[in-house]
């Protein structure tokens, strides 16, 4: 039977890449962003090989997010898969010099935003007794790195919550798996660095970065396991990657 999957996060990067990637393979889509356009053109797009609906909504905003989830048109009202991908990191800064704002908006999107997302789609997984919940970490939520503080804390925080949602939701029968990705090129390094897009280009030079493609392979491959496989936890690295901060640079 065709899967229904919800993607937060969808309108670039890895969400965007997972969702055409899950069109190609005949999953139901849920596509979820704050861009309308990007929304739009996605669904355009991918409603040529599946069906699509979108929802336009900030992660922090927990009353729209429960309302638009609550609103959800019939056909794709039951959520087979829910991966958690909105995020990105806000500053690079010492602890000292951070802005409040940043890591306001970090732990806002990154952490509150997930749990909101996922209060609103857990219930009716319980009832059904079938569910995939995936979320995607970081290795910052793993290791931390100087200037990263804030950021890195929001990636660890979601690392606690993969495991209590596994904890919880044992009995359940709902899947639950983090993958924490190393650097992968998309926007997220222009978010960062607030639009300094030169800056944001350096942090991928001298050598091959993951992409976003290769990320939502890994999840594809995760959530087509047999229903009895779990893989509880994925960390990737760029083949030039060997912690937060070794990376073997060309240039
Ligand atoms: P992008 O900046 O390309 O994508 C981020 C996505 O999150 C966008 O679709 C954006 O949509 C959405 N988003 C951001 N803030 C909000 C919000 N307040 N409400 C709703 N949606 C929001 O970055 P990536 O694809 O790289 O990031 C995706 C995830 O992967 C993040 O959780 C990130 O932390 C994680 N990650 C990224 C790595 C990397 O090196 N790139 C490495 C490890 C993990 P919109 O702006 O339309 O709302
Ligand atoms: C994104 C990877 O190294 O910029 O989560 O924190 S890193």
């Amino acid at each position: 039977m065709k899967k229904t999957v919800f993607i937060t996060g969808a309108t670039s990067g890895i969400g965007k890449a997972t969702a055409e990637l899950f069109a190609k393979n005949n999953f139901r889509l849920v596509l979820c962003g704050r861009r309308k356009e990007r929304l739009e053109e996605l669904e355009v797009a991918l409603s040529k090989q599946t069906e699509v609906t979108t929802l336009q909504f900030d992660v922090r905003d927990k009353d729209d997010v429960f309302k638009q989830i609550a609103n959800l048109p019939e056909h794709f009202k039951h959520i087979d898969i829910l991966i958690n991908n909105a995020g990105n990191a806000h500053g690079l800064s010492t602890i000292q010099d951070g802005s409040i704002d940043d890591w306001d908006a970090m732990l806002d999107i990154n952490v509150k935003g997930l749990l909101y997302v996922s209060k609103a789609i857990i219930p009716q997984m319980i009832e059904n007794k079938n569910g995939f919940i995936v979320n995607i970490g970081s290795t910052a939520g793993k290791e931390v790195y100087r200037n990263g503080n804030v950021y890195c804390a929001s990636k660890f925080a979601v690392n606690a919550l993969n495991k209590s949602m596994r904890l919880d939701l044992n009995e359940h029968n709902v899947r639950v798996s983090a993958i924490h990705p190393g650097l992968v090129e998309t926007e997220f390094s222009d978010v960062r660095f607030k639009g300094d897009s030169e800056r944001a280009k350096t942090v991928y030079q001298g050598y091959k970065a993951l992409q976003a493609d290769d990320i939502a392979d890994i999840i594809h491959f995760v959530v087509t396991r047999p229903y009895h496989v779990n893989i509880e936890d994925l960390v990737v690295y760029p083949t030039a990657q060997a912690s937060a901060t070794v990376v073997h640079k060309n240039l």
